[in-house]
């Protein structure tokens, strides 16, 4: 087969259509492909749903389908071999005769982690692994961090000015530019979650939803010590789902729950209750006391920081990001710069 990466980048290509409707499942994509053409193609479109290859075999037009068993299988993670909320997709590609299949990066939960490619090899199926296997474990960051873990992926997020300030005190204070809004709002809806701390939450009154851009919105989180945020706040407008995390209370009204934990170690605590509301990605939109937390704890696993050309010459200071990080990407949304950091250190 020439030019595997070709294939597998359009299988990258659909595996992205599923992001934000699949966690906590991996976004995956696949392709068919007979003598240099793509007969067939999906991706998991919904949690429950079809998984990428099913989805990708049924594709196949009428006139296409005796070339099944004659086509190479791209997908973007290993095929499952468990029974889930669907059957294994090991069988479905070996029910329909398929004899090679090429994958980016094996799936390494607990309950595949390497069967889906032994069934195969077994039953006489050509396995090609590591194909674009860097990048698809990138596009499926937040299902790896919860493999590797079992906590949520800590998406961190801030904007800053020129000269290094988040925001002025007491008073909300926009930093990035509205052409940057719509891709901070399709953050919003790649994420489960996202988190805010006490004085962003007062300060800024934000609504913490997804409307610049088209997507779900996210659960909010904020941390409300003694329950004294005001109630008019946008975060308790009922109209998306909220947890406030306190120490005084357990109560829950429609899209609003007040979950009381220990005030010692409080970051803590809320990232390990976010799995019971199947949370598997959080972003964290401040502020810097919050962020310097989770940065303190090192639970983060990516950086996106917003570089506004204003100047503030006071107020507060932004997180210092630690040294432990790697650039992955940097680019312009004018007139604002954005750059992204994994962590390295986990
Ligand atoms: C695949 N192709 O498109 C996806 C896979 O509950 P289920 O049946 O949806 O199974 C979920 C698990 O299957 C998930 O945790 C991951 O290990 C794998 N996801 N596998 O072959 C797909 N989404
Ligand atoms: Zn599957």
């Amino acid at each position: 087969m020439k030019n595997p990466q070709l294939y597998m980048e359009r299988c990258l290509q659909l595996a992205q259509l599923g992001l934000g409707y699949v966690s906590p499942n991996p976004i995956v994509g696949a392709v068919l492909v007979r003598d240099y053409r793509i007969i067939g193609e999906g991706y998991h479109q919904k949690l429950g749903g079809a998984h990428a290859e099913v989805n990708c075999i049924n594709s196949v037009s009428p006139e296409d389908k005796a070339l099944i068993p004659l086509s190479t299988l791209f997908v973007s993670l290993e095929p499952c071999s468990h029974f889930g909320k669907t059957p294994p997709c090991t069988d479905y590609i070996l029910m329909h005769g398929i004899r090679q299949v090429v994958i980016a990066c094996s799936d390494s939960s607990a309950k595949v982690n390497g069967k889906g490619i032994q069934i195969l090899r077994d039953a006489g199926v050509e396995v090609i692994e590591h194909v674009l296997e860097e990048e698809a474990q990138w596009l499926n960051r937040r299902f790896f961090t919860n493999c590797a873990l079992q906590r949520p992926h800590i998406v961190i997020k801030w904007a800053e000015t020129a000269d290094g300030f988040i925001g002025s005190r007491m008073q909300r204070t926009k930093i990035s530019s509205i052409h940057t809004d719509p891709m901070v709002h399709q953050w919003r809806s790649q994420e489960d979650a996202i988190w805010v701390g006490y004085q962003t939450a007062l300060v800024d009154n934000p609504r913490l939803n997804v409307r610049f851009a088209i997507g779900k919105n996210p659960i909010r989180i904020v941390f409300d010590r003694d329950c004294t945020l005001p109630p008019s706040l946008h975060l308790f407008d009922q109209t998306q789902d909220t947890i406030v995390f306190n120490t005084i209370k357990s109560t829950s009204k429609p899209n609003l729950t007040y979950l009381k934990i220990d005030p010692e170690n409080y970051v803590q605590q809320i990232i390990d209750n976010l799995e019971s509301f199947d949370i598997s990605s959080i972003l964290v939109e401040g502020g810097t006391q919050l962020i310097t937390k989770l940065f303190d704890m090192n639970a983060w696993d990516e950086a996106r920081i917003i570089h506004s050309p204003m100047t503030l010459d006071q107020g507060i200071q932004a997180p210092q990001l630690p040294s432990q990080h790697q650039m992955i990407e940097a680019y312009t949304s004018s007139p604002d710069r954005i750059s992204i950091y994994k962590n390295l250190d986990r």
